[in-house]
C-alpha cells in the first residue's frame, strides 16, 4: 500500500509537469484527490490494516496528499502567470505609434460669412439680437410700414401659416421686437434665416439668410449711416474699397438707398464679377421711417435712426466666387470642405 502511495506521488509529479492549462490541472486534481480519486480509495482500504501499519500508512498518505496539494497549487499559480503573460503580450500597445488623424468638421461657408460680417459690426459696438423664424404678420409687415396692399404681402411671395402668422420674409421683425422692448440708444444686428416663396434657381432660394442692422438714438443722421456702412465695406472687402449710395425705395426707411462697393476683384476697372460695371450691389439701407419708430413708442422729434440689410448668400457668393446659391444647401462635402 505504501508502495502504491509512492507510485501515486511519482505519477502525480509527471502528470503535473506535463499539464498545460486549468482544465488539465482540474482533471488531475479530481483523479488523485477527488471523492473517487486514487488517494481516497487507498485511505478507504486502510481499515483492513493492522493498527501499526495503519499509523505508518496513514502518515505517508497524508504526506503524499500534502505534497500533491502543494505541487498542484504551485502549478495552478504557474499556469495563471503564464496565461496572464500571454494576454499581456497580445494586448501590448505601442505608445510610440503615431495617432490616427481625426477628421474634424468644417464651418459652413454661410456660417463663416455670417460670423465675419457679425464680427465687423460687433467691433463697432453693435449687439446681436435674435428672434423667431415664425412671426406675426404685424411684426413682419404692419410694424414695418408696409401698407395693407404692399406687394410683398402677396400670398405668392410669402409663406403664410394662418392669416396672422407667417415665416418671416426678412429679419426686420427682430428689430421691431427690439424697438418695442428696449429704450434708445439701440445698436443691434440681427443675423438669421428668412423665407420667401421663390422657385429655386442659381440666385434664388426659398430659404436664405440675412443680416440687418438698426441704430436709434438722439441725433442719428444719414452721415452716421454712410460712415458706418463705408467702414463696414472697407473692413469686409479691404481698405481700398469705395462705396456708392444710390437712391432707392423701402417702405420702412425714408430716405432709402442701395449701396454698391467698388469691385474687390478688379478694383473698379470692370470684370466678370462686377459684370463690367466696376461696382457690386451689396446692401439696402435708409433712415428709419417715423412710422416704424412710433411702433416702439418713440418721440420721432427726439429720436432718429438708420437701418440696413444684406443677404448673406449674396456676400458669400461674391467673396468665394460661388455661381449657384443651391450649392450652399446641398451639403456636398466636396463643396463644403473647400472652405476650411
Ligand atoms: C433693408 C434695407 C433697409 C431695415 C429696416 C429695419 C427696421 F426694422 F428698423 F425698420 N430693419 N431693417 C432695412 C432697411 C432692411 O434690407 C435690405
Amino acid at each position: 500500500m505504501q508502495a502504491q502511495l509512492n507510485r501515486i506521488l511519482e505519477e502525480a509529479k509527471v502528470q503535473l509537469d506535463k499539464a498545460q492549462d486549468h482544465a488539465q490541472l482540474e482533471e488531475i486534481r479530481v483523479k488523485l484527490l477527488g471523492k473517487k480519486g486514487e488517494l481516497t480509495q487507498i485511505l478507504r482500504g486502510m481499515g483492513q490494516l493492522s493498527p501499526e501499519e495503519r499509523k505508518e500508512t496513514g502518515a505517508l498518505a497524508n504526506k503524499v496528499r500534502g505534497e500533491i496539494e502543494q505541487l498542484l497549487g504551485e502549478k495552478v499559480e504557474a499556469v495563471k502567470k503564464a496565461a496572464k503573460a500571454a494576454q499581456f503580450k497580445l494586448e501590448k500597445i505601442d505608445v510610440t505609434e503615431p495617432g490616427k488623424p481625426v477628421n474634424l468638421g468644417v464651418k459652413h461657408p454661410l456660417t463663416i460669412t455670417m460670423e465675419e460680417i457679425s464680427k465687423v459690426f460687433m467691433n463697432m459696438g453693435f449687439s446681436i439680437v435674435e428672434g423667431p423664424e415664425v412671426e406675426t404678420v404685424f411684426n413682419n409687415f404692419d410694424a414695418l410700414n408696409a401698407g395693407p396692399n404692399h406687394p410683398a404681402r402677396d400670398m405668392t411671395d410669402t409663406f403664410y401659416i394662418t392669416d396672422d402668422v407667417l415665416l418671416r420674409t426678412q429679419t426686420s421683425p427682430v428689430q421691431v421686437r427690439t424697438l418695442m422692448k428696449q429704450k434708445p440708444p439701440i445698436k443691434v444686428i440681427s443675423p438669421g434665416r428668412c423665407f420667401r416663396c421663390d422657385t429655386p434657381d442659381a440666385t434664388h432660394s426659398p430659404m436664405f439668410h440675412q443680416i440687418e442692422g438698426l441704430v436709434v438714438d438722439e441725433g442719428i443722421t444719414m452721415a452716421d449711416l454712410k460712415g458706418t456702412l463705408d467702414s463696414f465695406a472697407k473692413q469686409l472687402f479691404g481698405p481700398d474699397t469705395k462705396t456708392k449710395f444710390r437712391p432707392h425705395h423701402f417702405p420702412f426707411t425714408e430716405p432709402s438707398a442701395e449701396v454698391d462697393v467698388s469691385c474687390f476683384k478688379c478694383g473698379g476697372k470692370g470684370c466678370r464679377v462686377c459684370k463690367g460695371s466696376g461696382w457690386i450691389e451689396i446692401l439696402g439701407c435708409g433712415m428709419v421711417h417715423p412710422n416704424v419708430l412710433k411702433v416702439g413708442g418713440l418721440d420721432t422729434e427726439k429720436y432718429t435712426g438708420f437701418a440696413f440689410g444684406m443677404g448673406v448668400e449674396r456676400v458669400a457668393m461674391l467673396k468665394y466666387g460661388v455661381d449657384d446659391i443651391r450649392l450652399f444647401y446641398e451639403n456636398d462635402m466636396r463643396f463644403i470642405n473647400q472652405f476650411k
